[in-house]
């Protein structure tokens, strides 16, 4: 005798699945949920510019710029969301406040128990916990420090994208590298020049590390030394956020393109989630294999399985 699936089994699968759904599961009883999605909307976001993933807190932090990206009026703040979509603190770390420095949050990165984030000319760091201010680290010249990213060194990288008020450029495209030895910070230029082509997002690899330009709409390498090797043109400009998963996939977004593109480890390139307006610096959650995506100019973010 052989046993047959029961219809009740494949019931309780179904209702596993719509437990593990998000918001939007419809469940009809008919068909397994398709969409694992999300979209956070009308919750308060200001210019939401930056999505990143604290894996031990399991939340997800989001900076909002409020206002112009240029302008120092110590307004900009930081939510705190839970992985379902819940806001757990609006301002979780706020401008507003009289203990808090923070004029146009953008990318943000985790370095051991700390929260840093690009702030225009100034490095913030935030305790990860409690969110309370530590000592900003300034960047000389800078004009336009976009986003962070934490090499497994514990070595810092940050892109300034040599803009001025109106998207002028500044001739101050940078990629900076800050070393933390003896709790002093030490500031190297590791490459300069316009070459960079507004160089905005960035991600760290165990050796290497990668960045995707405004100007030119390209992904590259940037050696020790501070070349640009193995350009790779994508279909369009004005990339903004990059990641890569544990599979070696990177997903970079562009604003000129309304997507987010998939670069596959051979260097083959889809536009994965289109249609999207003004997609900024996204993160990625591991745990969940979702990019989180920040509309920069609906105030909302997306989350999406890939
Ligand atoms: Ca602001
Ligand atoms: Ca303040
Ligand atoms: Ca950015």
């Amino acid at each position: 005798m052989t046993a047959a699936p029961s219809s009740d089994r494949l019931m309780t699968r179904l209702a596993t699945a719509c437990a593990l759904g998000s918001a939007l599961c419809a469940c009809g009883g008919e068909e397994a949920p398709a969409v694992l999605d999300l979209e956070i909307a009308g919750v308060g976001f200001m210019t939401p510019e930056s999505v990143l993933h604290d894996p031990d807190a399991d939340v997800y932090l989001v900076s909002n710029i409020n206002g112009d990206p240029f302008e120092k009026d110590d307004d900009g703040f930081v939510s705190r969301l839970s992985p379902d979509g819940r806001v757990l603190a609006l301002r979780w770390i706020d401008g507003a406040s009289e203990s808090v420095d923070l004029d146009a949050p953008k990318g943000m990165a985790i370095l051991g128990d700390e929260l840093w984030i690009a702030d225009i000319d100034q490095l913030r760091r935030f305790d990860r916990t409690s969110g309370a201010q530590k000592p900003s680290i300034p960047i000389p010249g800078a004009t336009f420090l976009n986003d962070v990213a934490v090499g497994p060194d514990g070595v810092i990288h940050v892109t300034d994208s040599g803009f001025a008020p109106g998207f002028t450029a500044t001739a101050t495209d940078a990629i900076w590298r800050v070393e933390i030895t003896g709790g002093t910070p030490k500031l190297v230029t590791l490459a300069r020049g316009e070459e960079l082509a507004h160089p905005n997002g960035l991600c760290s690899g165990a050796r290497d590390l990668f960045c995707v330009d405004w100007e030119k709409g390209e992904f590259v390498m940037i050696s020790a030394t501070g070349k640009r090797e193995a350009p790779l043109k994508l279909p369009h400009k004005q990339l903004d956020g990059l990641v890569r998963t544990e599979t070696a996939r990177w997903f970079a977004s562009s604003w000129e393109g309304r997507c987010i593109y998939e670069i596959s480890p051979k260097g083959d390139v889809t536009a994965r989630i289109k249609e999207i307006d003004q997609p900024a610096d996204i993160g990625y959650d591991a745990k969940r294999s979702r990019l989180l995506i920040p509309l920069f100019g609906s105030d909302s973010v997306l989350v999406k399985k890939i």
